[in-house]
């Protein structure tokens, strides 16, 4: 035990916060350093530091310090994320609420029905938005802001795995039907696919969706795709483009997109998509876009330009 134990400098920059905040909470709230070693300061053991993430991850959720040390000081193993998100739920004033920043009251709808789980209305809000205003208006106004609000209350709480499965599941299947709504004629030279163990594939299908929407064929490949299949499926169906999505740093290794760049069949247009790639640090000849609306138009002029009457 007495190897794990950790000085409140390593436990601040663990945590993220100063280790005046530490002493501080340590003082007003009893939330110190629980080992003592004989000639030495006291010590934070893992158990203490995770009841400090528990007050850290309150504290920025926006809970009340005093409420937040409550929470923090039962012990962590068994605080259950449904506990936390109690907490969660007594500040929003009843009933635990995804944030949706200034989206519109639709996203706030769509987080409404997304708590209750109600995928019937999730699934009809979604393709509602989709016949009205399109693919593109749809993600970025209505999901990217829900998805975002889940992802946000999940990394506080450790809550809303649930809703996270559900919704995603809602998604896809909505993307799923506009994709296959206008199947395009001729053979598809776009090539979606996620980087090798990205599981994050809804960017993807919105691509997808939003490709089929504007009469552009593609392949898609969908999640974890290691590079040895992905240079296979190009090998064999030649495609013009590549869009290669990686939604975090674990999953952006750029040798994936020199592998691109070498095959035999390099395809002229290779898309970098999504957060995780280092926008500075891609090889020379990648693109990476900065929304889905450019990714689609970057992908729909090539598809144009492949498909332009020859000129007599
Ligand atoms: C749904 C979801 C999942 C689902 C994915 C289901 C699926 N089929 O896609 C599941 C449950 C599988 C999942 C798993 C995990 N997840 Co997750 N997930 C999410 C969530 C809620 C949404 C993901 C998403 O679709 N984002 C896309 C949009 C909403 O995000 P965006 O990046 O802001 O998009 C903009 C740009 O990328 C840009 N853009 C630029 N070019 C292009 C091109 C195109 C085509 C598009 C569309 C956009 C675009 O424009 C976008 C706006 O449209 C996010 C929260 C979040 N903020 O993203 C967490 C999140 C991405 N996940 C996270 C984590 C940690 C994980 C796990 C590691 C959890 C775990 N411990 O297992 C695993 C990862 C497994 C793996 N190896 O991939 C973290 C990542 C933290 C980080 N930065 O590293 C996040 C941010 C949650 C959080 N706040 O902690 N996840």
């Amino acid at each position: 035990m007495a190897d794990e134990a950790l000085s409140a400098g390593v436990v601040a920059q663990r945590l993220g916060v100063a280790v005046t905040t530490l002493r501080t909470w340590h003082q007003r709230y009893g939330l110190g350093p629980s080992q003592h070693v004989p000639g030495h300061h006291r010590r934070y053991t893992p158990a203490d530091l995770a009841r400090l993430e528990v007050m850290r991850r309150l504290t920025a959720e926006g809970v009340s310090p005093a409420e937040a040390a409550r929470w923090a000081r039962q012990a962590p193993d068994a605080l259950a994320p449904v506990d936390i998100s109690r907490a969660v739920r007594r500040r929003d004033g009843g009933g635990t609420t995804i944030p949706v920043g200034r989206a519109g009251p639709a996203a706030r709808g769509l987080a409404r029905a997304a708590m209750r789980l109600d995928a019937a209305a999730i699934s009809e809000t979604i393709g509602r938005a989709i016949a009205a205003d399109g693919v593109v208006a749809t993600w970025d106004r209505l999901l990217r802001p829900l998805l975002v609000g889940i992802g946000e209350r999940h990394a506080a709480t450790g809550a809303l795995i649930e809703v996270e499965h559900l919704v995603t599941r809602c998604i896809s299947a909505a993307f799923s039907v506009a994709a296959s709504a206008g199947p395009a004629p001729g053979t598809p030279r776009v090539l979606l696919s996620c980087a090798d163990e990205e599981q994050h594939s809804l960017p993807l299908e919105a691509l997808a969706a939003a490709l089929a929407e504007a009469g552009v064929g593609y392949r898609m490949l969908g999640a974890r795709v290691p590079t040895t299949a992905l240079l296979a499926a190009i090998d064999r169906t030649g495609p013009a483009a590549v869009v290669l999505w990686s939604q975090t740093r674990a999953t952006a290794d750029p040798a994936q997109l020199t592998a691109l760049l070498t095959a035999s069949s390099r395809p002229m247009l290779v898309l970098a998509a999504g957060p995780g790639w280092p926008a500075r640090a891609l090889p020379t000849g990648v693109v990476h876009p900065t929304d889905l609306t450019e990714a689609v138009s970057l992908t729909v002029a090539l598809h144009d330009s492949l498909n332009r009457p020859a000129a007599s």
